[in-house]
């Protein structure tokens, strides 16, 4: 049956496949309108101002805080829902074990099921967007169809939007990934609205094969942002095998020597490890004339360029920080960042329409709104456990924003990548740092990678999850063919990054940190830089090569030769029960798992 649809400007694009598709979409979801987005600034100026008057949106005291924006979700939609994300590939073999797998064809069903007349009363946008710059080599471009005008917004900071990218499509050298995305929740005539409409029930589903998302019931980031983990990891890590390259979970930043020379390093930490504060990472006292510049805090494609060196781009424009524990000390970039233009969700409002979080600040505000709208004092707080804002509330800044955003963020060519870096939160057995032998030792190191639970997830705290190379809730494929992938990549390199671990949280007896970290990771930033450009000596253990102590910078910061050893200890009978524990990961993907990583096991084992 087909509706009668009000276009609010006429489709922006002359391609028939897009228009056919977005009449198809619109007919099973039934819109009350349907907005081409252009991406302008206009645009989002008024789309913020209807969000505003329907209590969406908070405009934010604009002397402190110009073009910001506060929000707040349903409490029930407050962060990405892992037991509800799919990988309907045509078998379930190629998902993997680590991956929820629902028949294709059984899932399409569910979906036109709960699709059908989704969008009544509401506007459909349809949002055009490029992963990467647009046009450039290395990018992708997907259109999300979505109900959800904060979607809309949020959009526009995270990725390139509108026309150009319209224009792009028309040019028809791409592929377009299809994108749904309904917050499931249709109005009946007459019906208010909500502040936040979401669904109880949820589902983010991938079809790898078809290469199309559709999400349902959820408004909130990474369920919702569709070009970001969906997109930027999932279906691009499918997109990423069969072509040659490498989506990876990583930040990019380069260092800069007072020289004037430039090392680009990957960075994989799962969550709770500072990836953002790495990214963005001020050098301390002691390294005068060296800079961090930052290419990204969250994604990188990374492919090999025709001398066979790998290259980088960041696929995002913005950065979609968690903020409590984001302040002036731990991450004065981030703050400068998020002081104009951004969008602010799940912390709390303060009464001369600020924003805070745990963290920010020292002194908590005498008095706010928690991010679920109710009155906060510390007191309360202390009362009733209860956080102002939420541990998952978040930023969505543009990059152009960041004071030490890099000079080539943007080059179509990427940037090229020296280093890989993984870590994880363990309070003991890892270093601070060490670098593997070689390409599939190191894939080994990241395979294995894990971090300590800490109380801000669900679950036992302290305890160890396995997140190999931090992709593990968001590699698109079987997690065994994903190592498989990493292995062959050697095969198109001429020249393979090298490859470190690190870890700025071990623990002495007493529970203490050793290691200051945060800006004092510079230092070993700069063993890893020595190291690439073969300037600094490894001392050869069990594990792989550990700086001397001679070998770190030193200056500015009094950190004897002991507490420094007592850091970087290889304990073998602590590395013995280590490798132990690697069994319960490989048990799991046996049967997809490269023959290196049991070799590398193997000699592991030999040299413990
Ligand atoms: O982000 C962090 N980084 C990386 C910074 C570039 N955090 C915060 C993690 C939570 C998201 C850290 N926390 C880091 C770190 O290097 N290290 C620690 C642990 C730590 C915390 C406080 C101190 C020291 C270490 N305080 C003092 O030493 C005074
Ligand atoms: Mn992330």
């Amino acid at each position: 049956m087909k509706q009668d649809v009000a276009v609010a400007a006429g489709p922006m694009t002359k391609n028939k496949h897009l228009i056919r598709w977005v009449e198809k979409m619109a007919e099973l979801t039934q819109p009350a309108a349907i907005h081409w987005v252009d991406g302008s600034r206009e645009e989002y100026d008024w789309l913020c101002e209807q969000m505003v008057a329907s209590g969406t949106l908070i405009r934010l005291n604009q002397r402190k805080w110009p073009g910001c924006f506060y929000a707040r979700s349903d409490p029930k939609d407050v962060a990405r829902v892992e037991e509800r994300t799919f990988i309907c590939s045509l078998s379930k073999d190629a998902a993997g074990p680590t991956n929820n797998w629902i028949d294709p064809f059984v899932m399409r069903r569910k979906l036109k099921e709960l699709f059908r007349g989704c969008m009544r009363g509401r506007t459909m946008y349809v949002l055009a967007f490029s992963m990467g710059p647009v046009g450039a080599p290395m990018s992708q471009i997907g259109v999300q169809l979505t109900d959800s005008p904060y979607v809309v917004v949020n959009m526009r900071i995270m990725a390139r939007i509108g026309l150009p990218v319209l224009a792009e499509i028309d040019k028809d050298v791409k592929r377009v990934v299809p994108c749904m995305h309904s917050v499931g929740m249709p109005l009946a005539p007459g019906q208010r609205d909500v502040t936040w409409p979401c669904n109880d029930e949820k589902y983010i589903v991938h079809f790898p094969e078809t290469r199309e998302i559709w999400s349902y019931g959820s408004g909130y980031g990474g369920n919702a942002l569709l070009g970001k983990k969906c997109f930027a990891l999932r279906i691009a890590s499918n997109i990423a095998r069969d072509e040659g390259w490498m989506a990876e979970h990583m930040l990019i930043l380069g260092v800069e020597s007072p020289q004037g020379e430039k090392t680009y390093i990957a960075a994989a930490f799962p969550s709770a490890c500072g990836k953002t504060n790495l990214a963005m990472m001020i050098p301390p006292a002691g390294f005068d004339g060296w800079k961090v510049w930052t290419v990204g805090d969250d994604i990188a494609w990374i492919k090999p360029d025709e001398n066979g060196r790998l290259r980088a781009i960041n696929p995002e424009m913005g950065f979609f920080g968690v903020a409590p524990g984001t302040s002036a000390k731990t991450n004065p970039n981030a703050m400068a960042t998020l002081r104009s233009n951004t969008i602010f969700t799940n912390v709390a409002l303060t009464p001369d329409g600020g924003v805070w979080w745990e963290g920010m600040t020292d002194e908590p505000p005498a008095e706010c709104l928690d991010w679920r709208g109710e009155r906060w004092t510390p007191e309360i707080g202390k009362k009733t456990g209860k956080p102002a804002a939420h541990p998952n509330g978040r930023f969505t800044a543009p990059a152009r924003q960041c004071p030490v955003i890099d000079a080539a963020w943007e080059d179509p060519a990427g940037v090229p990548i020296s280093a890989f870096v993984f870590g994880g939160r363990r309070s003991d057995t890892m270093p601070l740092v060490y670098q593997a032998f070689n390409w599939s030792s190191g894939v080994y190191v990241g395979a294995t990678m894990g971090s300590e639970t800490t109380a801000a997830a669900a679950g036992a705290v302290g305890k160890i999850r396995r997140d190999p190379m931090a992709m593990l809730p968001f590699c698109g494929y079987h997690m065994g063919d994903y190592f498989r992938h990493w292995i062959k990549m050697q095969r198109s390199l001429s020249a393979t990054p090298r490859i470190f671990h690190v870890n700025w949280f071990r623990k002495d007896e007493n529970g203490k940190f050793l290691w200051p970290g945060f800006s004092q990771n510079m230092r070993v930033l700069k063993w890893v830089v020595d190291r690439v450009h073969g300037r600094a000596q490894g001392k050869e253990t069990p594990i792989g090569w550990t700086p001397y102590y001679e070998d770190v910078e030193w200056a500015g910061l009094d950190f004897p030769e002991a507490a420094f050893d007592q850091l970087q200890v290889v304990d073998r009978a602590a590395w013995r029960h280590e490798v132990m524990a690697h069994e319960e990961l490989f048990i799991n993907l046996h049967d997809h798992l490269p023959p290196e990583m049991v070799y590398e096991r193997e000699l592991l084992i030999c040299r413990l």
